[in-house]
């Protein structure tokens, strides 16, 4: 009788953690303000090779853009041309311009670099992190 008393003690802990953790899990929907130089929130997580909307405000005075790099590639000192082939998605605002996109999370789980594309972003801190969780 001790026994399944703990037994249902240690099912009902296990699925109160199991809920915590589905609220802060990975989302199929991000909702992203960009401002000089920032992104708000800067970290996510979503699930793995699922569809993906993101809706993404530009509360700046100046043009912003949502960079998702490739899994394993990081920008160096600078956003550059060289940097461009390393791109898994990017969305690009105007200045107060508010919009929802879609891509497909990539199928790699693990962390994807977030930056700004725009010049002079970057350098000045514009980043983001992108947890990609397996399914
Ligand atoms: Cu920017």
């Amino acid at each position: 009788m001790k026994k399944s008393l703990f037994l249902v003690a240690v099912v009902l802990i296990l699925s109160l953690v199991l809920t915590a953790c589905g609220a802060s899990g990975p989302s199929t929907n991000l909702k992203v303000d960009m401002v000089e130089f920032m992104f708000e929130p800067s970290d996510y997580s979503i699930p793995a090779g699922q569809e993906i909307t993101l809706d993404l405000s530009n509360n700046g005075a100046v043009v912003h853009e949502f960079v998702i790099m490739k899994f394993g590639t990081n920008v160096g000192e600078n956003f550059g041309d060289e940097d461009e082939a390393n791109i898994y998605w990017e969305a690009e605002l105007d200045p107060g311009r508010s919009d929802t996109f879609t891509f497909t999370a990539p199928s790699e789980p693990g962390e994807y670099q977030i930056v700004c594309g725009t010049e002079g972003h970057y350098q000045a801190g514009m980043v983001g992190k992108l947890t990609v969780v397996a399914q």
